[in-house]
């Protein structure tokens, strides 16, 4: 495969870079952070999306120092976005969630890795929320999930992504050390509808309660009209990600967005 062997030279050369989806507050709307998304400026292709290439990656392991790149470009961002802030925000910084990919969890350097970027941009680990799906946790033995216990005991948020999806066993949750859940975009999909299904609205309802009485958050995706905004509010999610909010863009982007509720 072409883009398969051209990804290492890719990364050598700079080609990828990052662009950034707001989470919003669902109580007042507010900017809380954002995910950091990966594309690859491809010289021939032009912008890829992380659909085209982080299969590839995973598959030759060039996601080990990807995912280094996109994690210490994005952790440096969110530490640029601190300073321009100022004082005003001192006390609530933009939050920055990054993607690991199940290759990421396996590889040993992971927490140091992180470590040393946290400590060389000076953001504080609460800062930082790294999802990892919910497959990749399905059945993950003692050894997986130390990294991320070692993580999560630093401060660093551990999100759940693409909840729902999976078939994990809910009683499982207590076992990993995760603290926020991020509910699949199908659940909101499903509330597009008006009225929306109400075994949707219950089971939605169910997860967030669940949830909350396991002291996790609860972040929905693909949030795209404000009438499915107010109904996941209504239904208690905490956090909300979507074009209605806005699409993935530049850092500038979120600066801005961040700036008018500030
Ligand atoms: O960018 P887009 O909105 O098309 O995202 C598609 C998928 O790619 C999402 O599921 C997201 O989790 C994944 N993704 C985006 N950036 C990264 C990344 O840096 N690393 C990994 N492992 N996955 C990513
Ligand atoms: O990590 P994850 O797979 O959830 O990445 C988010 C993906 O969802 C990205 O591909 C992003 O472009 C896409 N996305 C973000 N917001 C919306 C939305 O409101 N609607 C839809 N259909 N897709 C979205
Ligand atoms: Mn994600
Ligand atoms: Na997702």
């Amino acid at each position: 495969h072409g883009l398969t062997t051209a990804l290492p030279a890719a990364l050598d050369r700079g080609e990828f870079f990052i662009e950034y989806q707001p989470l919003v507050h669902l109580g007042d709307g507010s900017v809380r952070g954002a995910e950091a998304l990966v594309r690859w400026l491809h010289p021939q292709h032009g912008v890829l999306g992380p659909d085209r290439f982080i299969p590839l990656a995973e598959h030759t392991g060039l996601i080990v120092p990807l995912g280094r790149w996109v994690l210490e470009e994005s952790v440096r961002q969110a530490r640029e976005w601190g300073e321009r802030y100022g004082d005003g925000t001192a006390d609530r910084p933009l939050r920055i969630n990054v993607n690991l990919s199940p290759c990421q969890l396996s590889h040993p350097g992971l927490v140091q890795d992180t470590v040393e970027i946290l400590e060389r941009t000076g953001v504080q680990p609460d800062s930082l929320c790294l999802e990892v799906t919910e497959s990749a946790l399905i059945g993950a033995d003692n050894d997986l999930l130390k990294p991320l216990r070692r993580l999560a005991e630093m401060g660093v948020d551990i999100a759940l992504d693409d909840f729902g999806t999976g078939y994990s066993n809910l009683a499982n949750l207590r076992r990993l050390p995760v603290s926020i859940l991020k509910l699949d975009r199908s659940f909101t999909q499903s509330m597009q509808r008006f009225p929306a299904d109400p075994v949707d609205l219950k089971i939605v309802e169910g997860i967030v309660s669940l949830a909350h009485s396991l002291d996790l958050a609860v972040t929905v995706e693909g949030v795209e009209t404000g009438a499915q905004a107010e109904q996941l509010r209504i239904l208690g999610c905490d956090t909300a990600q979507g074009w209605y909010y806005a699409r993935p863009g530049p850092p500038e982007r979120l600066h801005e967005l961040a700036l008018v509720d500030a």
